[in-house]
């Protein structure tokens, strides 16, 4: 169906799912599962059509019908079901023995104890108490970074927050793996953070942009999942974009991803050495200078700074000057096609589409830096189909935002007080009244403590570095003193860089709990891991979109709770009753169970839509709704299709200025001037990384990218049969040209060995000329399974990956700066125990 008339027929869709209209009910619909059917629910990965059989999920599909192309992310819900699971509340024999002695070092080794699940909340609740009165707040950490599972009640993470927050405070995690460097530079340069943020709508860049210039993103890739569920417009929005034959496409990406290989034959591929692009946009810009080819009118209206950035850009300073031949020798792109590219860009109008990865390396800030500046000097921010956009590959930017109701989440409210006898008393904004949390009046004199933040990907740093002070984006930061660790939604030992490091620091903490689905590695290397729900196993309900908020979709409860897999919610509700008196009233929200959240988040919802009779109309009452089991869908505007990032402030610079200090793009910023760090300066500059090609005395010879799986979403699915459809040798699959497999004499399919001075793992080599020389391509999120001697048998990239901030001010992850060695395995090939459950006593 095209997409218009599928969107047309939506209303009157039969229904999916086999509860009949007689049962609607309520209280019916609370308990009733269906035994052969459908079910509408939702994922990362999408909206889906799970199909039942005798009770059991038997398949699955998204339910979103208008590209082409098949996500194949939705199919394997009978497997995340199924699989891998942890099906018993279950303890580290040491640490069971003694807690305050607990062997850390034998995490990840020890066997396994199953105990009954009061046995584990009891033990929870005292090893807890027990930290928190030896350390206080900054003992106490709890994970944060964590794509845990769609659903605007079952959130583990604000679960978690919330019940650390109300018991006593915890050690916070500050910005996040993804754009950590972004989401620091870029409000100092263009006043926002950019990267969640709306953008110049699909419409506007299908009607005006000439050159769509994809830099260093992979959306084909990347857009198969949102961080609400996935409406899958960015993958439509790509699929029209390669019917049109106007355009020019141009991807520079020292690999030929799966956006290359979709725009095959169209777009022209562009393939810096990785980690050089600041070096070859700084080509860009002094070829824009020197030929005054550069907006002035822009410049001079929009833009502070240019005149302080030029004597570095002219190498007055430091007697460099960046012209393209300079640019060339570093970035390996030859300085005709620098100039040739940058003049494409000034003569037509052209939407810079920036993905991520790029700022996930050593000096993450300047590349992003510098293409803001390079885009000022082309000049066409603000205007329809012109400009940069940092999310057109994220959670479908660019979709334009509907009109409808949006879904509130759960609240992490904020820290507990406590009277002398430890029962909860409120916070600094509600308080216990006969028997009730009301929020309102704080606990008289009680002042929320502060409590500690880290920069999420310091977490090792933090663990190793007890009470060191050092500098984030300004300010002076103290390490805390770890030594409580819960995790719930977040895969760290998959996640984190330099696995061997981080296993040192991990080990230096007295105390892990991890909620989780499935026998992760990081649950391996728990205390206590409790089993939890998959989201099939409960109720809930999401929006879709991000940016869009296109849909409210039901998530009925599709199957029985698996073995004794309880919900997040359950266990920190059980937590707080075994932890203080009164605590569990102000935690459920005096006394919500799942389905009182679930009609709570709709009906206030449902609440703010009642003066726009429309679409108040397609909202019908809870039970309805719920009964009905269709998704709600909400229309775009025609100021929201129309809509310009940065349009205002093109329209007017005084009345609209950036969030900036001169609330212009600063070129030049005199706040990180003032802060004096020697990583990260007044203006964008090239740095070398500490690792890359392009070094002396490199300590390996390949450069290894790690981007985001195709196939995945991060760690997740990797247990399902999608593995089927990339697993080599029963291995993470390597990417390796075609010319460097011939001089190592490894042939496609052969089991190699990536190594470096931080570590060695296994993959399954896949030859080919998609790749440039000396890069290799080895997706995150494969499963960390290491043998006795520290080599993963799976392929975890993180083996091999820095542990080193992008710079002071942001203090972001680098996973892609990573020099690597790749060898034809010689060895016994050993057996893969990723997806095993581990050795239980
Ligand atoms: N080398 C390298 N490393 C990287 C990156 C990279 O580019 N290269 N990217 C980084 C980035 S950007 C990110 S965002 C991170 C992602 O890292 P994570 O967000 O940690 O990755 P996920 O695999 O999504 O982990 C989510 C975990 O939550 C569990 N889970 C799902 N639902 C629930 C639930 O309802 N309750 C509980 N308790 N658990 C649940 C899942 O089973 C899974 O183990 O990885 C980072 N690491
Ligand atoms: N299917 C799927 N989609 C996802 C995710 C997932 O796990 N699976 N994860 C989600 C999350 S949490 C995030 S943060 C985003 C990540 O979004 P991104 O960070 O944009 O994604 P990556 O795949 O890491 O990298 C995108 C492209 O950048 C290229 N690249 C790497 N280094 C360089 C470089 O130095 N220069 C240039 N020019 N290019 C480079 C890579 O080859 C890759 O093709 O994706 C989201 N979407
Ligand atoms: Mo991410």
């Amino acid at each position: 169906m095209k997409r218009r008339n599928f969107l047309k027929g939506m209303a009157s869709l039969p229904l999916l799912s086999s509860v009949s209209a007689t049962n609607l009910l309520a209280d019916n619909a609370k308990t009733t599962l269906v035994k052969n059917g459908k079910v509408l629910t939702a994922a990362h990965w999408g909206i889906m059509d799970v199909e039942i059989k005798d009770g059991k999920v038997v398949g699955s599909k998204s339910h979103i019908q208008y590209p082409e192309f098949v996500n194949p992310l939705p199919q394997n819900t009978a497997d995340m079901v199924y699989k891998s699971r942890v099906k018993y509340p279950m303890v580290r024999k040491s640490y069971l023995e003694n807690p305050d002695s607990p062997k850390p070092e034998l995490r990840g080794k020890d066997e396994w104890v199953r105990v009954s699940y009061e046995d584990a909340i009891k033990l929870v609740a005292r090893e807890l108490k027990k930290t928190r009165a030896q350390k206080g707040i900054k003992g106490v950490f709890a994970g944060a970074e964590g794509w845990r599972s769609t659903g605007n009640v079952h959130n583990s993470t604000s679960w978690l927050h919330r019940f650390m927050n109300l018991s006593g405070g915890f050690v916070k995690s500050l910005e996040d793996y993804s754009t950590a460097a972004g989401q620091v530079i870029l409000p100092h340069v263009l006043g926002s953070i950019e990267v969640y943020e709306q953008q110049t709508s699909h419409s506007l860049v299908l009607e005006n942009s000439k050159v769509i210039l994809i830099w260093g993103a992979d959306p084909l890739a990347t857009l198969r999942v949102a961080f609400s569920s996935n409406e899958e417009r960015g993958l439509k929005f790509f699929e029209d974009l390669k019917k049109q034959k106007d355009k020019k496409i141009i991807i520079v990406d020292p690999i030929k991803s799966y956006t290359g290989q979709f725009f095959d034959g169209i777009a022209e591929w562009i393939t810096p050495i990785p980690n050089t692009d600041t070096a070859m946009m700084l080509g860009m810009a002094y070829h824009l200078y020197k030929t005054e080819k550069y907006d002035k009118e822009f410049i001079k209206t929009y833009t502070t700074g240019l005149d302080k950035f030029l004597p570095y850009l002219l190498g007055e300073t430091d007697k460099t000057p960046k012209t393209p031949e300079w640019a060339a020798k570093i970035c390996g792109i030859e300085a005709k096609v620098i100039k040739e590219l940058v003049e494409v860009c000034v003569q037509n109008r052209t939407m810079i589409m920036a993905g991520w990865a790029m700022q996930r390396a050593h000096h993450g800030e300047q590349p992003y830096w510098m293409i803001a500046t390079l885009a000022s000097m082309i000049g066409q921010i603000g205007l329809p189909g012109g400009g940069i956009g940092f999310s057109y590959h994220y959670a479908n930017g660019g979709s334009p935002t509907c009109k409808g109701a949006v879904l509130q989440g759960v609240n992490r409210a904020s820290v507990g007080a406590f009277n002398d006898s430890g029962d909860f008393i409120g916070t600094a904004t509600g308080r216990m009244e006969n028997g009730k949390f009301v929020v309102g009046q704080g606990v008289d004199g009680f002042k929320e403590p502060q409590g500690y933040g880290i920069p999420t990907s310091r977490i090792a740093d933090a663990l190793l570095k007890r009470g060191e002070k050092f500098q984030h984006n300004g300010k002076e930061l103290t390490y805390p003193d770890i030594d409580f660790i819960y995790w719930a939604g977040g895969n760290p030992f998959v996640h984190h860089q330099d696995l061997n490091l981080f296993k040192k620091a991990w080990q230096s903490v007295r105390t892990v709990v991890i909620n989780e689905q499935y026998w992760t590695p990081t649950a391996k290397m728990a205390d206590i891991v409790f089993p939890i729900t998959t989201p099939y196993e409960r109720n809930d309900i999401t929006m879709s979109g991000d940016y869009s908020n296109m849909h409210i979709v039901p998530m009925k409860q599709i199957v029985e709770k698996q073995f004794e897999a309880k919900d997040d919610y359950q266990i920190f509700t059980d937590l707080c009753k075994a932890y203080a008196k009164d605590l569990v009233v102000a935690f459920t929200d005096n006394g919500k169970d799942e389905f009182d959240w679930i009609r709570y988040f709709y009906e206030s919802a449902r609440a703010q839509v009642k003066e726009s009779p429309e679409i108040y109309e397609l909202m019908k009452p809870f039970d309805e709704f719920w009964a009905e089991n269709k998704l709600i869908e909400f229309a775009p505007t025609m100021e929201s299709k129309e809509w310009v990032r940065h349009g205002e402030f093109r329209e007017d610079p005084i009345l609209n200025p950036l969030g900036t200090p001169s609330g212009l793009i600063e070129i030049y910023s005199e706040t990180i001037a003032n802060m004096g760090y020697d990583d990260c300066k007044a203006h964008p500059m090239w740095f070398e990384p500490v690792e890359w090609l392009g070094m002396r005395d490199k300590p390996a010879s390949m450069h290894m990218l790690s981007p985001h799986p195709e196939y995945r979403l991060h760690s997740q699915l990797n247990q399902t049969s999608l593995r089927d459809k990339y697993a080599v040798a029963n291995r993470e699959p390597i990417w390796i040209n075609s010319e460097d497999a011939k001089e190592k004499g490894i042939k496609d399919g052969d089991i190699v060995r990536v190594f470096n001075a931080r570590g060695e793992i296994l993959a399954g080599a896949v030859v080919t000329q998609n790749i440039s020389r000396n890069v290799v391509r080895l997706c995150e999120g494969g499963w960390y399974d290491p043998d006795e001697n520290g080599l993963c048998k799976n392929g975890c990239p993180n083996v091999l990956t820095i542990d080193l901030s992008t710079s002071k001010l942001a203090n972001g992850p680098i996973p892609d700066t990573t020099l690597v060695n790749v060898e034809k395995f010689k060895g016994k090939i050993p057996e893969l125990t990723a997806f095993k459950e581990p050795k239980f006593a």
